[in-house]
Protein backbone atom coordinates (compact mmCIF):
# COMPACT_ATOMS: atom_id res chain seq x y z
CA UNK A 1 0.00 0.00 0.00
CA UNK A 2 1.30 3.49 -0.73
CA UNK A 3 1.72 5.82 1.95
CA UNK A 4 0.57 9.16 1.80
CA UNK A 5 4.43 10.56 1.77
CA UNK A 6 5.03 8.83 -1.07
CA UNK A 7 1.75 10.04 -2.76
CA UNK A 8 2.50 13.59 -1.89
CA UNK A 9 6.36 12.83 -3.48
CA UNK A 10 4.61 11.89 -6.67
CA UNK A 11 2.36 14.93 -6.99
CA UNK A 12 5.71 17.01 -6.35
CA UNK A 13 7.46 14.59 -8.77
CA UNK A 14 4.66 15.41 -11.46
CA UNK A 15 5.08 19.17 -11.40
CA UNK A 16 8.40 18.90 -11.40
CA UNK A 17 8.54 16.73 -14.71
CA UNK A 18 5.88 19.45 -16.42
CA UNK A 19 8.18 22.49 -14.84
CA UNK A 20 9.82 23.99 -18.31
CA UNK A 21 12.05 26.12 -15.53
CA UNK A 22 9.72 29.56 -15.74
CA UNK A 23 6.23 28.20 -16.91
CA UNK A 24 4.73 24.31 -15.92
CA UNK A 25 2.79 22.83 -18.75
CA UNK A 26 -0.28 21.04 -18.37
CA UNK A 27 0.87 17.38 -19.28
CA UNK A 28 3.60 16.26 -21.78
CA UNK A 29 2.33 15.43 -25.36
CA UNK A 30 -1.31 16.59 -25.29
CA UNK A 31 -0.34 20.10 -24.16
CA UNK A 32 2.71 21.11 -24.47
CA UNK A 33 2.44 25.21 -23.83
CA UNK A 34 1.52 27.36 -20.52
CA UNK A 35 -2.20 27.19 -20.10
CA UNK A 36 -3.43 30.36 -18.16
CA UNK A 37 -5.41 28.71 -15.15
CA UNK A 38 -3.18 25.69 -15.30
CA UNK A 39 -0.86 27.73 -14.61
CA UNK A 40 -2.30 29.70 -11.93
CA UNK A 41 -2.95 26.23 -10.13
CA UNK A 42 1.08 24.77 -10.92
CA UNK A 43 2.52 28.28 -9.07
CA UNK A 44 -0.29 27.04 -5.86
CA UNK A 45 1.25 23.61 -6.16
CA UNK A 46 4.84 25.19 -6.07
CA UNK A 47 3.96 27.31 -3.06
CA UNK A 48 4.00 23.78 -1.23
CA UNK A 49 7.63 23.43 -1.36
CA UNK A 50 9.31 26.33 -3.56
CA UNK A 51 7.76 30.03 -3.13
CA UNK A 52 10.30 31.63 -5.28
CA UNK A 53 9.37 29.60 -8.04
CA UNK A 54 5.52 29.98 -7.70
CA UNK A 55 5.99 33.85 -8.00
CA UNK A 56 7.99 32.86 -11.14
CA UNK A 57 5.24 31.21 -12.09
CA UNK A 58 2.61 34.11 -12.22
CA UNK A 59 5.32 36.45 -13.47
CA UNK A 60 6.03 34.03 -16.87
CA UNK A 61 2.06 33.90 -16.48
CA UNK A 62 1.65 37.69 -16.83
CA UNK A 63 4.81 38.36 -18.89
CA UNK A 64 2.57 37.19 -21.77
CA UNK A 65 -0.08 40.13 -20.93
CA UNK A 66 -1.05 42.11 -23.66
CA UNK A 67 -1.26 45.80 -23.69
CA UNK A 68 -5.14 46.07 -23.54
CA UNK A 69 -4.88 43.70 -20.49
CA UNK A 70 -5.64 40.40 -21.50
CA UNK A 71 -3.55 36.92 -20.06
CA UNK A 72 -3.80 34.96 -23.01
CA UNK A 73 -5.42 31.48 -22.42
CA UNK A 74 -2.24 29.80 -23.97
CA UNK A 75 1.32 31.68 -24.14
CA UNK A 76 3.48 29.71 -26.75
CA UNK A 77 7.16 29.90 -25.08
CA UNK A 78 8.75 27.48 -27.81
CA UNK A 79 7.56 25.55 -30.72
CA UNK A 80 5.65 22.41 -30.90
CA UNK A 81 4.76 19.94 -33.22
CA UNK A 82 2.09 18.23 -30.98
CA UNK A 83 -0.57 20.73 -30.00
CA UNK A 84 -2.77 21.88 -33.10
CA UNK A 85 -3.91 25.24 -33.34
CA UNK A 86 -0.40 26.79 -32.65
CA UNK A 87 0.45 30.37 -33.15
CA UNK A 88 0.43 30.50 -36.92
CA UNK A 89 -3.49 29.87 -36.61
CA UNK A 90 -4.49 31.78 -33.65
CA UNK A 91 -2.09 35.06 -35.28
CA UNK A 92 -2.32 36.30 -31.65
CA UNK A 93 1.26 38.68 -32.12
CA UNK A 94 -0.11 41.68 -29.83
CA UNK A 95 2.18 40.73 -26.83
CA UNK A 96 5.42 40.27 -26.74
CA UNK A 97 5.60 36.76 -26.47
CA UNK A 98 3.27 34.44 -29.03
CA UNK A 99 -0.05 33.93 -27.97
CA UNK A 100 -3.66 32.96 -28.23
CA UNK A 101 -6.36 35.54 -28.64
CA UNK A 102 -8.69 34.74 -25.72
CA UNK A 103 -8.23 34.70 -22.35
CA UNK A 104 -9.00 31.67 -19.80
CA UNK A 105 -11.06 31.97 -16.15
CA UNK A 106 -8.88 34.41 -13.89
CA UNK A 107 -7.38 32.23 -11.08
CA UNK A 108 -4.14 33.76 -11.11
CA UNK A 109 -4.71 36.48 -8.86
CA UNK A 110 -6.41 34.00 -6.34
CA UNK A 111 -3.83 31.84 -6.25
CA UNK A 112 -1.44 34.77 -5.54
CA UNK A 113 -3.46 35.45 -2.51
CA UNK A 114 -2.56 32.89 -1.07
CA UNK A 115 0.47 32.43 -1.83
CA UNK A 116 0.92 35.65 -0.51
CA UNK A 117 -0.39 34.46 2.74
CA UNK A 118 2.21 31.91 3.09
CA UNK A 119 4.74 34.22 3.71
CA UNK A 120 4.25 37.92 2.99
CA UNK A 121 8.02 39.29 3.63
CA UNK A 122 8.74 37.08 0.75
CA UNK A 123 6.30 37.86 -1.73
CA UNK A 124 6.05 41.77 -0.78
CA UNK A 125 7.98 42.82 -3.36
CA UNK A 126 6.88 40.30 -5.86
CA UNK A 127 2.71 41.20 -5.14
CA UNK A 128 3.68 44.42 -5.77
CA UNK A 129 5.03 44.26 -9.25
CA UNK A 130 2.05 41.78 -10.13
CA UNK A 131 -0.57 43.72 -8.72
CA UNK A 132 -0.70 46.05 -11.38
CA UNK A 133 -0.85 43.95 -14.16
CA UNK A 134 -3.39 41.91 -12.12
CA UNK A 135 -5.87 44.77 -11.95
CA UNK A 136 -5.06 45.07 -15.42
CA UNK A 137 -6.74 42.26 -16.63
CA UNK A 138 -9.20 42.28 -14.33
CA UNK A 139 -10.11 45.57 -15.74
CA UNK A 140 -9.83 43.91 -19.30
CA UNK A 141 -12.73 41.59 -17.94
CA UNK A 142 -14.69 44.18 -16.89
CA UNK A 143 -14.12 45.94 -19.93
CA UNK A 144 -14.51 43.40 -22.86
CA UNK A 145 -15.84 40.60 -21.38
CA UNK A 146 -19.26 42.29 -18.61
CA UNK A 147 -22.84 41.97 -19.47
CA UNK A 148 -25.30 43.20 -17.24
CA UNK A 149 -22.54 42.38 -14.51
CA UNK A 150 -22.11 38.59 -15.62
CA UNK A 151 -18.65 37.48 -17.16
CA UNK A 152 -19.62 37.01 -20.86
CA UNK A 153 -17.26 33.90 -22.94
CA UNK A 154 -16.49 34.66 -26.26
CA UNK A 155 -15.26 31.14 -27.30
CA UNK A 156 -16.01 27.58 -25.56
CA UNK A 157 -11.98 27.96 -24.60
CA UNK A 158 -12.06 30.69 -23.18
CA UNK A 159 -14.59 29.24 -20.42
CA UNK A 160 -12.26 26.53 -19.88
CA UNK A 161 -14.97 24.43 -20.17
CA UNK A 162 -14.42 23.36 -23.63
CA UNK A 163 -17.39 21.02 -25.16
CA UNK A 164 -19.71 21.70 -22.48
CA UNK A 165 -23.41 21.23 -23.16
CA UNK A 166 -24.22 24.75 -22.55
CA UNK A 167 -22.78 25.80 -25.65
CA UNK A 168 -24.57 23.61 -27.34
CA UNK A 169 -27.55 25.33 -28.81
CA UNK A 170 -25.06 28.91 -30.10
CA UNK A 171 -23.05 26.15 -31.48
CA UNK A 172 -25.52 24.48 -33.22
CA UNK A 173 -26.64 27.58 -35.17
CA UNK A 174 -22.96 28.76 -36.33
CA UNK A 175 -22.14 28.03 -39.90
CA UNK A 176 -18.18 27.54 -40.23
CA UNK A 177 -18.08 28.87 -43.50
CA UNK A 178 -14.75 29.12 -45.57
CA UNK A 179 -12.71 26.96 -42.99
CA UNK A 180 -9.64 25.42 -44.07
CA UNK A 181 -9.11 21.79 -43.54
CA UNK A 182 -6.87 21.40 -40.55
CA UNK A 183 -5.33 18.09 -38.75
CA UNK A 184 -6.26 17.36 -35.17
CA UNK A 185 -3.66 16.28 -32.72
CA UNK A 186 -5.36 15.80 -29.74
CA UNK A 187 -7.02 12.53 -31.08
CA UNK A 188 -3.92 11.05 -31.67
CA UNK A 189 -2.84 11.20 -28.27
CA UNK A 190 -6.16 10.68 -26.60
CA UNK A 191 -9.03 8.40 -27.33
CA UNK A 192 -11.72 10.39 -29.13
CA UNK A 193 -14.57 8.66 -27.45
CA UNK A 194 -13.46 11.14 -24.57
CA UNK A 195 -12.33 14.14 -26.82
CA UNK A 196 -14.73 17.11 -28.39
CA UNK A 197 -15.96 16.14 -31.85
CA UNK A 198 -15.71 17.54 -35.46
CA UNK A 199 -18.86 19.59 -35.16
CA UNK A 200 -17.16 21.43 -32.24
CA UNK A 201 -13.61 21.72 -33.49
CA UNK A 202 -14.74 23.00 -36.87
CA UNK A 203 -16.47 25.90 -34.64
CA UNK A 204 -13.75 26.00 -32.54
CA UNK A 205 -11.34 27.02 -35.39
CA UNK A 206 -14.05 29.16 -37.51
CA UNK A 207 -14.62 31.69 -33.82
CA UNK A 208 -10.73 31.61 -33.83
CA UNK A 209 -10.55 33.05 -37.46
CA UNK A 210 -12.78 35.92 -36.90
CA UNK A 211 -10.73 36.72 -34.29
CA UNK A 212 -7.71 36.37 -36.52
CA UNK A 213 -9.39 38.10 -39.58
CA UNK A 214 -9.96 41.29 -37.32
CA UNK A 215 -6.75 41.50 -35.65
CA UNK A 216 -8.33 40.57 -32.24
CA UNK A 217 -10.23 44.00 -32.16
CA UNK A 218 -12.21 43.74 -28.92
CA UNK A 219 -14.00 46.75 -30.15
CA UNK A 220 -15.35 44.84 -33.52
CA UNK A 221 -15.57 41.40 -32.11
CA UNK A 222 -17.66 42.77 -29.85
CA UNK A 223 -20.44 43.16 -33.42
CA UNK A 224 -18.77 40.32 -35.33
CA UNK A 225 -18.07 37.49 -32.54
CA UNK A 226 -21.77 35.34 -32.39
CA UNK A 227 -20.39 33.31 -29.59
CA UNK A 228 -20.63 35.69 -26.19
CA UNK A 229 -22.47 33.59 -24.14
CA UNK A 230 -22.87 34.30 -20.17
CA UNK A 231 -20.67 31.75 -18.07
CA UNK A 232 -20.99 30.92 -14.65
CA UNK A 233 -17.77 29.84 -14.64
CA UNK A 234 -16.14 33.00 -15.47
CA UNK A 235 -18.61 34.92 -13.55
CA UNK A 236 -17.14 33.44 -10.01
CA UNK A 237 -13.86 33.18 -10.91
CA UNK A 238 -13.75 37.11 -12.13
CA UNK A 239 -15.74 37.80 -8.62
CA UNK A 240 -13.59 36.17 -6.57
CA UNK A 241 -10.68 37.52 -8.03
CA UNK A 242 -11.84 40.86 -7.83
CA UNK A 243 -12.45 40.24 -3.57
CA UNK A 244 -9.03 38.84 -3.75
CA UNK A 245 -7.17 41.77 -5.16
CA UNK A 246 -9.32 44.14 -3.08
CA UNK A 247 -7.54 41.88 -0.24
CA UNK A 248 -4.20 42.21 -1.35
CA UNK A 249 -4.20 46.28 -2.62
CA UNK A 250 -5.51 47.12 1.31
CA UNK A 251 -3.00 44.94 2.65
CA UNK A 252 0.11 46.43 0.03
CA UNK A 253 -1.19 50.25 0.84
CA UNK A 254 -2.43 50.40 -3.14
CA UNK A 255 -6.00 52.34 -4.07
CA UNK A 256 -8.67 49.75 -4.22
CA UNK A 257 -11.37 51.82 -4.24
CA UNK A 258 -12.67 51.48 -7.61
CA UNK A 259 -12.77 47.86 -6.80
CA UNK A 260 -15.84 47.81 -4.90
CA UNK A 261 -17.97 48.96 -7.52
CA UNK A 262 -16.97 46.06 -9.71
CA UNK A 263 -17.76 43.73 -7.21
CA UNK A 264 -20.95 45.02 -6.89
CA UNK A 265 -21.62 44.82 -10.34
CA UNK A 266 -20.08 40.96 -10.68
CA UNK A 267 -22.66 40.43 -7.80
CA UNK A 268 -25.45 41.93 -9.64
CA UNK A 269 -24.48 40.26 -12.24
CA UNK A 270 -25.67 37.18 -10.31
CA UNK A 271 -28.95 37.78 -11.30
CA UNK A 272 -28.60 37.57 -14.78
CA UNK A 273 -27.17 34.49 -14.98
CA UNK A 274 -30.06 32.82 -12.50
CA UNK A 275 -32.52 30.48 -14.25
CA UNK A 276 -35.29 30.87 -12.27
CA UNK A 277 -37.07 28.24 -13.89
CA UNK A 278 -34.36 25.46 -13.20
CA UNK A 279 -33.66 26.83 -9.96
CA UNK A 280 -29.81 27.28 -10.71
CA UNK A 281 -26.50 28.99 -11.95
CA UNK A 282 -27.03 28.90 -16.04
CA UNK A 283 -25.27 29.76 -18.71
CA UNK A 284 -27.09 32.57 -20.56
CA UNK A 285 -26.77 33.34 -24.46
CA UNK A 286 -26.05 37.57 -24.26
CA UNK A 287 -27.36 37.98 -28.06
CA UNK A 288 -31.13 35.67 -27.68
CA UNK A 289 -31.29 35.90 -23.68
CA UNK A 290 -31.67 32.28 -23.95
CA UNK A 291 -30.30 30.06 -20.98
CA UNK A 292 -28.74 27.06 -22.23
CA UNK A 293 -30.33 24.53 -19.23
CA UNK A 294 -27.17 23.00 -17.56
CA UNK A 295 -26.66 22.65 -14.14
CA UNK A 296 -22.60 22.20 -14.58
CA UNK A 297 -19.61 22.34 -11.75
CA UNK A 298 -19.30 25.69 -12.76
CA UNK A 299 -23.09 26.54 -11.52
CA UNK A 300 -21.36 25.33 -8.00
CA UNK A 301 -18.25 27.79 -8.03
CA UNK A 302 -21.29 30.30 -6.04
CA UNK A 303 -19.47 29.74 -2.37
CA UNK A 304 -15.91 29.91 -4.22
CA UNK A 305 -17.24 33.16 -5.12
CA UNK A 306 -18.44 34.17 -1.56
CA UNK A 307 -22.20 33.89 -2.42
CA UNK A 308 -24.36 31.51 -0.42
CA UNK A 309 -27.49 29.95 -2.12
CA UNK A 310 -29.79 27.64 -0.50
CA UNK A 311 -31.08 25.99 -3.78
CA UNK A 312 -27.45 25.42 -4.96
CA UNK A 313 -26.92 23.85 -1.38
CA UNK A 314 -29.52 21.57 -2.05
CA UNK A 315 -28.82 20.76 -5.55
CA UNK A 316 -25.34 19.98 -4.40
CA UNK A 317 -26.77 17.61 -1.94
CA UNK A 318 -28.63 15.86 -4.14
CA UNK A 319 -25.92 15.08 -6.73
CA UNK A 320 -23.57 14.03 -4.12
CA UNK A 321 -26.61 11.34 -2.95
CA UNK A 322 -26.63 10.01 -6.50
CA UNK A 323 -22.86 9.90 -7.85
CA UNK A 324 -20.03 8.42 -5.91
CA UNK A 325 -17.12 10.74 -6.78
CA UNK A 326 -17.09 14.29 -6.84
CA UNK A 327 -18.94 16.94 -8.84
CA UNK A 328 -19.87 16.13 -12.10
CA UNK A 329 -19.03 18.35 -14.95
CA UNK A 330 -22.68 17.86 -16.28
CA UNK A 331 -25.88 16.95 -14.71
CA UNK A 332 -26.03 13.48 -14.54
CA UNK A 333 -29.52 13.18 -14.61
CA UNK A 334 -29.92 14.97 -17.97
CA UNK A 335 -29.95 13.54 -21.76
CA UNK A 336 -26.79 15.35 -22.36
CA UNK A 337 -24.53 13.65 -19.49
CA UNK A 338 -22.09 11.87 -21.28
CA UNK A 339 -19.80 9.93 -18.17
CA UNK A 340 -16.42 9.64 -20.12
CA UNK A 341 -16.14 12.97 -22.74
CA UNK A 342 -14.37 15.96 -21.33
CA UNK A 343 -16.23 18.38 -20.14
CA UNK A 344 -20.08 16.52 -20.54
CA UNK A 345 -19.91 14.60 -17.30
CA UNK A 346 -16.46 13.44 -15.99
CA UNK A 347 -15.74 14.97 -12.48
CA UNK A 348 -12.79 17.14 -12.48
CA UNK A 349 -10.13 17.66 -9.35
CA UNK A 350 -9.73 21.48 -10.03
CA UNK A 351 -13.09 22.48 -9.81
CA UNK A 352 -14.27 20.05 -7.05
CA UNK A 353 -11.43 22.34 -5.44
CA UNK A 354 -12.53 25.01 -6.04
CA UNK A 355 -15.89 24.43 -5.28
CA UNK A 356 -14.83 22.43 -2.12
CA UNK A 357 -12.78 25.40 -1.01
CA UNK A 358 -15.48 27.69 -1.48
CA UNK A 359 -17.72 25.33 0.58
CA UNK A 360 -15.50 24.91 3.20
CA UNK A 361 -14.74 28.83 3.66
CA UNK A 362 -18.41 29.40 4.00
CA UNK A 363 -18.62 26.82 6.83
CA UNK A 364 -20.45 24.28 4.77
CA UNK A 365 -19.54 20.10 5.92
CA UNK A 366 -20.04 19.31 2.47
CA UNK A 367 -16.84 20.55 1.22
CA UNK A 368 -14.90 18.45 3.68
CA UNK A 369 -17.19 15.31 1.94
CA UNK A 370 -16.04 16.57 -1.56
CA UNK A 371 -12.65 16.41 -0.31
CA UNK A 372 -12.89 12.82 0.72
CA UNK A 373 -14.14 11.61 -2.21
CA UNK A 374 -12.07 13.42 -4.56
CA UNK A 375 -8.97 12.18 -2.30
CA UNK A 376 -10.78 8.39 -2.63
CA UNK A 377 -10.89 9.25 -6.72
CA UNK A 378 -7.35 10.19 -6.96
CA UNK A 379 -6.34 7.12 -4.53
CA UNK A 380 -7.71 4.93 -7.52
CA UNK A 381 -7.37 6.23 -10.41
CA UNK A 382 -4.04 8.41 -10.07
CA UNK A 383 -3.45 12.22 -11.46
CA UNK A 384 -5.51 11.72 -14.44
CA UNK A 385 -6.89 14.67 -16.43
CA UNK A 386 -10.02 13.90 -15.16
CA UNK A 387 -12.69 10.89 -13.81
CA UNK A 388 -15.66 8.99 -14.81
CA UNK A 389 -17.90 10.39 -11.65
CA UNK A 390 -19.36 6.96 -10.87
CA UNK A 391 -16.80 4.32 -11.26
CA UNK A 392 -13.51 7.32 -10.81
CA UNK A 393 -11.77 5.58 -13.52
CA UNK A 394 -9.16 8.05 -14.77
CA UNK A 395 -9.82 9.85 -18.22
CA UNK A 396 -8.28 12.33 -20.92
CA UNK A 397 -4.33 12.94 -19.81
CA UNK A 398 -2.15 11.79 -17.69
CA UNK A 399 0.48 13.04 -14.95
CA UNK A 400 -1.24 16.26 -15.01
CA UNK A 401 -0.03 18.89 -13.41
CA UNK A 402 -3.51 20.68 -11.67
CA UNK A 403 -4.66 17.87 -10.83
CA UNK A 404 -1.28 17.13 -8.37
CA UNK A 405 -2.10 20.17 -7.68
CA UNK A 406 -5.09 19.94 -6.12
CA UNK A 407 -3.49 16.63 -4.16
CA UNK A 408 -0.92 18.30 -2.87
CA UNK A 409 -2.77 21.87 -1.85
CA UNK A 410 -6.11 19.94 -1.12
CA UNK A 411 -7.50 16.49 -1.50
CA UNK A 412 -4.32 14.78 0.49
CA UNK A 413 -4.48 17.01 3.52
CA UNK A 414 -6.24 15.33 6.66
C1 LIG B 1 -8.38 21.95 -22.27
O1 LIG B 1 -8.43 22.90 -23.34
C2 LIG B 1 -7.50 22.96 -24.44
C3 LIG B 1 -7.79 24.25 -25.18
O2 LIG B 1 -7.57 25.33 -24.35
C4 LIG B 1 -7.60 21.81 -25.41
O3 LIG B 1 -8.39 20.89 -25.21
O4 LIG B 1 -6.87 21.85 -26.40
C5 LIG B 1 -9.38 22.46 -21.22
O5 LIG B 1 -9.64 21.45 -20.27
C6 LIG B 1 -8.84 23.71 -20.55
O6 LIG B 1 -9.69 24.12 -19.53
C7 LIG B 1 -7.42 23.48 -20.00
O7 LIG B 1 -6.90 24.68 -19.52
C8 LIG B 1 -6.50 22.92 -21.08
C9 LIG B 1 -5.15 22.49 -20.53
O8 LIG B 1 -5.30 21.62 -19.42
O9 LIG B 1 -7.09 21.77 -21.72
Amino acid sequence: MLLKGDIDQQARDIIMANDQGSYTIPTKGLYPHQWNWDSAMAALGFAEFDLPRAWLELETLFSGQWPNGMVPHIIFHKPSEDYFPGPDVWGGNLGSIQSSGISQPPLASTMARFIYERDPVLGEQRIKELYPKMLAWHKWFVSHRSYEGAIISTHPWESGRDNAPDWDALMQSIDPVGLKPYTRKDTSMVDSSMRPGKFDYDRYLYLVSIGKKNAWDEYKLKELNPFRMADPGLTFMALRAARDLQYIGDHIEYDTSDLAKDIQSMEDGLTYIWNEDEGYFDARDTRTQEFSGSLTNASFLNWYAGHHSAEMLLKLRNQLSSIPFGIASHDPGSSKFDRGRYWRGPTWAIVNFLIGKGLEEMGHPEGVELRRRTREMMLKGGFSEYFDPITGEPKGGQSFTWTAVVWLVWAGKD
